[in-house]
């Protein structure tokens, strides 16, 4: 055996994973998608997606199902739809606009109901606002918001007119959206005066107003959420009460080609230059579309789902606003924290709502885990059918603990594998087929194409690893970065292109089952004495020791092992930071893992530095870890971590 392999094998230890859980009979025998799709979809991919395309409903039929002219794919070519028509005006002419679409639950507690047919009128009045502002098809509109139904509805009313938009985070800085704004050229921002967040307001037009100084944006919307005094812009800025609420709550709206843009997101980098994902209308809505009915098994007659993302990230667009709309589902939509005004306000929502499906992130689940799970346990859950998770790699610890104290022991769980590149879910379990294994992401949905390969390209056979590629253009894959075709090519096709392979940037393993374990980006491999050791694998290994609610880690740069482990571990609410803390986990990841993978240092910390998709800003603990002055902090979700992690460490030393 040569050393890299010999570290392989002690390194799958963790990934050796004995316990299975196949779904409930009940569930599978209702369950929307069986086993046959697999087969279905291997026979004939391109009809398979065909089929998924006749869910929605199209003005003109596509003649050309796929046009694939690498890296440059066209699905449904010739088609015609209305995006917002297929999520919102033909749930009401169906007879279904008494519906709740949106049970929206402000952070202070008030609350909004919206059904189709009032989602119609809003979306409507917003699209002609927004044409009376000047936006036609082809502009570009930013929306810069917090978690309040207008979100969505501004994101609808640019889909109706056929002009794309480009959401930001509310939590992104000022800089972050003037680069966005110029980079997209936009011609009209979407704001508020502000939104609520840890039990207070937290403005955001004065930031919008900073990052639009001297840009091309020829107005500014604004919705009135806090009731704040903000700065004011005559002939520029305009109240969305003013402007919205007058129009006609009819709009006629026409068809676009199915290549037209919808989106663009800009993914949150290391960089300076943002990266502006592109996505088009009728393969991406397509995809989201029968993912989410796919994924989530969602009925709409009964469901209530409940998606916990920020709309500014991708999976606000694709599951909360684009599959579960134009599935025509009833689902929660929340404005604020998990603990506002307490730790249990998720599950106070659910049990409130008589939520069916819960979609949320492992950052999210591990802080229930630091917080206890006597939280939950004091609500009613029972109302909860299905579980998802998506993000990051779960550790096999978290998505048990999921498991037990959220779903009950019942509720199959989903762990999602995606892409704001790949639009819409890529491996997933289907939830009525496949039996489950905490920490692995399993299998390529039907009609998706996906492999492990080694650095020359060639599959790793099952127990190996490698990087994970996609080998077939999928409906909603990015048509490319804006404006930047090079970029397009050389980020995501230039690695394998003699294979013609998308290089998606993540680290994969096949088990001996041949199911996928995902882990996480390739430059989150550390190389400590020539092995070389994925964060993942370290992480998981401290989050299942039971005094640990939370890891994150890193390679610091060392003299002799080239690499050396750091670790920033949260303990768990019970436990308590005792002298002995660092030795007994060093010992527990020797044991988990072996040796070779047993962090140099371990620091005990209260916060870990996230955007606010959840994932970790691992470049910023580096530097901590090698004693470097902090880079840009700007994309954290909340950038006191940074000095909070800091002045610990100070303190402990
Ligand atoms: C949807 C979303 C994409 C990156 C991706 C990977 C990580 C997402 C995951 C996962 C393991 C999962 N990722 N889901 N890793 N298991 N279920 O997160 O999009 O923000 O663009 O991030 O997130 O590393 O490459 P995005």
């Amino acid at each position: 055996m040569t050393e890299e392999a010999s570290s392989e094998a002690t390194l799958s230890n963790l990934l050796r994973e004995e316990r299975t859980f196949p779904p409930p009979a009940a569930f599978a025998e209702a369950a929307n998608v069986p086993a046959s799709a697999y087969e279905e979809a291997r026979d004939d991919r391109i009809g398979f997606w065909e089929n998924q395309a006749r869910r929605l409903s199209w003005a003109e039929p596509w003649h050309t199902a796929l046009e694939w002219t690498p890296p440059f794919a066209k699905w449904f070519v010739g088609g015609k739809l209305n995006v917002a028509y297929n999520c919102v005006d033909r749930h009401v002419e169906a007879g279904n606009g008494d519906r709740v679409a949106i049970h929206w639950e402000g952070e202070p507690g008030d609350t909004r109901t919206i059904t189709y047919a009032d989602l119609q009128k809003l979306v409507s009045q917003a699209a002609n606002a927004l044409h009376e502002l000047g936006v036609r098809p082809g502009d570009r509109v930013m929306i810069y918001l917090p978690m309040i139904p207008e979100a969505a509805v501004a994101m609808l009313a640019c889909a109706r007119l056929g002009a794309a938009h480009s959401v930001v985070f509310g939590g992104f800085s000022a800089d972050s959206l003037r680069n966005r704004i110029d980079d997209a050229q936009a011609k009209v921002v979407i704001t508020a005066d502000g939104g609520y967040r840890r039990g207070k307001p937290s403005a955001l037009k004065p930031a919008a107003d900073e990052a639009i100084a001297g840009t091309a944006v020829e107005k500014v919307l604004v919705v009135k959420r806090t009731n704040e005094d903000v700065p004011w812009t005559e002939g520029r800025d305009v109240w969305w009460h003013d402007v919205v609420d007058r129009q006609p709550t009819e709009h006629e709206y026409t068809t676009f080609d199915a290549e037209n843009p919808l989106f663009i997101l800009y993914t949150s980098g290391t960089t300076a230059r943002p990266k502006g994902i592109l996505h088009t209308s009728g393969g991406y809505l397509t995809q989201a579309s029968w993912t989410h009915h796919a994924v989530f098994d969602l009925k709409p007659e009964t469901d209530v789902y409940w998606c916990a993302a920020d709309i500014g990230w991708v999976t606000g667009h694709s599951y909360i606003v684009y599959g579960p709309l134009s599935n025509g589902v009833t689902q929660v939509m929340y404005e604020g924290t998990p603990d506002t005004p307490h730790q249990g306000r998720f599950w106070e929502i659910i049990q409130k709502y008589g939520v069916t499906i819960l979609y949320t992130a492992p950052t999210t689940i591990r802080t229930f885990m630091k917080w206890g799970a006597d939280i939950p346990a004091k609500f009613d859950l029972s109302s909860l059918r299905l579980l998802g998770s998506v993000g990051e790699p779960i550790n096999p610890e978290a998505w048990m603990w999921y498991r037990h104290h959220i779903g009950g022991d019942r509720c199959p769980i989903v762990d999602t594998w995606w892409q704001t590149e790949t639009g819409a879910i890529m491996i997933s379990p289907l939830p009525g087929v496949t039996a489950t294994k905490p920490g692995s992401a399993q299998r390529a949905l039907p009609g998706i194409s996906v492999d492990v390969v080694d650095e020359s390209g060639k599959p790793v056979p099952d127990g190996g690893g490698g990087y994970l590629v996609l080998t077939e253009p999928w409906p909603a894959m990015l048509r490319g970065i804006w404006g930047d075709d090079e970029r397009y090519k050389d980020t995501y096709w230039s690695r394998y292109s003699e294979q013609g392979y998308y290089f998606a940037g993540d680290g994969a393993k096949k088990d001996d089952d041949g199911d996928l374990w995902l882990l996480g980006r390739v430059d989150d491999v550390m190389n400590v004495s020539g092995h070389r050791i994925s964060t993942t694998e370290v992480e998981s290994a401290l989050v299942s020791h039971p005094s640990v609610a939370e890891a994150a880690v890193v390679g610091a740069t060392d003299p002799t092992t080239g690499q050396g482990i750091v670790a920033f571990v949260i303990l768990r609410g019970e436990a308590t930071e005792g002298g002995d803390t660092a030795t007994e986990l060093r010992q527990h990841v020797a044991r988990e893992i072996g040796p070779i993978a047993k962090p140099r240092q371990i620091l005990v910390v209260p916060e870990l530095p996230k955007t606010r998709s959840g994932k970790i800003m691992r470049r910023l603990l580096r530097d901590v870890a090698e004693n470097r002055s902090m880079g840009d902090v700007t994309t954290l979700a909340d950038p006191t971590v940074m000095n909070m992690i800091s002045a610990g460490l100070a303190g402990n030393a």
